[in-house]
C-alpha cells in the first residue's frame, strides 16, 4: 500500500463489523409545514463546538476555520471512547462534533445517539477515498453518519537505545508485544519506565490479542486469561496515561509504551523538536496490531449542527487534511491530500503501513455490553494491582 488503504486493508476492516440497520429514532414531527421550512432555514449562532482525541490536530486548523466563517470553535479534548461515550449515553454533551473510534461509534448510532448528515452540504465528500467509505458501511450502512477524521492501530512504541542499555545482553524479542506482556522483558524494562493506555477496553483487546485468542470476545474465562497474564506484569508497569504518552516518550520519562502508533511517531517529532533526540520508534509487531479509525460524528441533539457540517467539509479539504497528518503522525483517509502529505510521513511504514503489515492488523470489533462491564471489573482489579 502507498498512500491509501489498499484491498486487504479494507477487507479486514470489514471482518467483525456486522451490519445493522440504524436505530436512530425520528426527530418529532414539526407542527406545520412552515415550522419546518423556518426550522430548517433559521440562522445558527456562530458557534461551533468539538469534543476530539488530544493532540489530534494542526495549530491553525481551528484558526483558519473561524477566520474563513466567522464561526467561533470551543475545542474540548478527551483521551478515551469510554469517556465520549459516557458523555454521549448522558445525553446534552453540548458538543456539535465528536469523534469516536468507528467500532464505538457503531453502538452509538445504533442508540440513535447521532443525527444523519446531510451530504448536501458536504461538497468535499469526493476528496474521500472510495474504498474506506465502502468499509465505513460495515459500522455506518450507506455512510450516512461518519466521516473520517485519522487512523492507525494500538501497538508498542520504544525508545530505542534505552531500551536496548535497559534489556543489556537480552536481545529485542522477536514479538514486540512481548516488551508489554512478557515478564521477562518487562523486569528488565521496569528501570527505564513502561506506561500502558489508561482503558479498559483497548488493554484487554490487545492482551487478549497477544494470547491469540479472539480479541471482541464475550467468554469469561478469556478474559480471566488476560487478567492472569496482565497481572504477572503489573509489577513492573509504572503509569496508566493515555494522552500523557507523547510527552512522557519525547521527555525520555518512559522508554517503552503500549498505545497509539500515530502518538510514538509524534512523541519521535516532539523530542526533535526539543532538541532531545529521542530515537522514539513505533514497532509493527509481526503478529499486527489492532487497527482503529477515529471518525466525525454529530450528536443528535447537537444545537450548531449547520455549523457541524461547515466544520466537516472544511476538514475535508485536501491541504487542511494534509495539514493535520503532517502534525500528527497520523494516516487519513483523504485520497486527494495524499500528495500535501510530508514525504518523510508518507515513506513512513510504520505510519503508512505495508500490504503485508496491514493484513496481520487485527480488525475492530465491538465487545456486547455484558464482555464491556466483565472487562471493566478486570480492569480496575489489575490497575489497582490487588
Ligand atoms: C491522538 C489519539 C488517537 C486516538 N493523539 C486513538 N483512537
Amino acid at each position: 500500500m502507498k498512500y491509501a488503504f489498499s484491498k486487504t486493508f479494507l477487507a479486514l476492516m470489514a471482518v467483525g463489523l456486522v451490519t445493522v440497520s440504524c436505530g436512530q429514532s425520528e426527530n418529532k414531527p414539526a407542527e406545520n409545514i412552515n415550522e419546518a421550512v423556518a426550522t430548517a432555514n433559521a440562522p445558527e449562532e456562530k458557534i461551533l463546538n468539538i469534543y476530539n482525541w488530544s493532540d489530534y490536530i494542526a495549530p491553525d486548523t481551528i484558526e483558519n476555520f473561524e477566520k474563513e466563517t466567522g464561526i467561533k470553535v470551543r475545542y474540548d479534548v478527551f483521551d478515551s471512547n469510554e469517556i465520549l461515550h459516557a458523555k454521549l449515553i448522558a445525553k446534552n454533551t453540548g458538543y456539535d462534533i465528536v469523534v469516536p473510534s468507528s467500532n464505538w461509534a457503531k453502538q452509538q448510532i445504533e442508540g440513535g445517539l447521532f443525527q444523519k448528515l446531510d451530504k448536501a452540504k458536504l461538497t468535499n465528500w469526493k476528496n474521500l477515498d472510495e474504498g474506506i467509505l465502502k468499509q465505513m458501511e460495515g459500522v455506518d450502512p450507506g455512510n450516512q453518519y461518519l466521516v473520517d477524521w485519522m487512523w492507525s492501530y494500538n501497538t508498542v512504541g520504544i525508545n530505542e537505545d534505552k531500551v536496548k542499555a535497559a534489556l543489556g545482553d537480552t536481545p529485542m524479542p522477536e514479538n514486540a508485544w512481548d516488551l508489554v506482556f512478557n515478564p521477562t522483558y518487562t523486569s528488565k524494562l521496569k528501570a527505564c519506565g513502561i506506561t500502558y493506555l489508561d482503558t479498559p477496553t483497548d488493554v484487554f483487546q490487545a492482551a487478549l490479542h497477544y494470547l491469540n485468542k479472539p480479541v471482541f470476545t464475550a467468554s469469561n474465562d478469556d478474559y480471566q486469561a488476560a487478567f492472569d497474564m496482565l497481572m504477572k506484569v503489573r509489577p513492573d508497569i509504572k503509569k496508566f496515561n493515555s494522552g500523557g504518552q507523547i510527552e512522557d516518550l519525547a521527555g525520555g520519562n518512559v522508554c517503552v509504551a503500549f498505545g497509539w502508533a500515530g502518538d510514538f511517531n509524534l512523541a519521535r517529532k516532539r523530542s526533535i523538536e526539543n532538541k532531545s533526540e529521542q530515537k522514539i520508534v513505533a514497532l509493527v509487531p509481526k503478529t499486527g496490531g489492532l487497527i482503529f479509525m477515529d471518525t466525525m460524528a454529530i450528536p443528535a441533539d447537537a444545537k450548531h449542527p449547520n455549523n457541524a457540517h461547515l466544520f466537516m467539509n472544511y476538514i475535508m479539504q485536501p491541504k487542511v487534511t494534509a495539514a493535520i497528518t503532517n502534525e500528527v503522525t497520523y494516516a487519513n483517509p483523504n485520497k486527494a491530500a495524499t500528495e500535501f502529505v510530508d514525504e518523510e510521513i508518507r515513506n513512513n511504514k510504520s505510519i503508512y503501513l505495508s500490504d503485508e503489515d496491514i493484513a496481520k492488523l487485527v480488525p475492530a470489533g465491538v465487545e456486547g455490553q455484558e464482555a464491556k462491564r466483565t472487562l471493566t471489573r478486570f480492569y480496575t482489579k489489575f490497575k489497582s494491582g490487588v
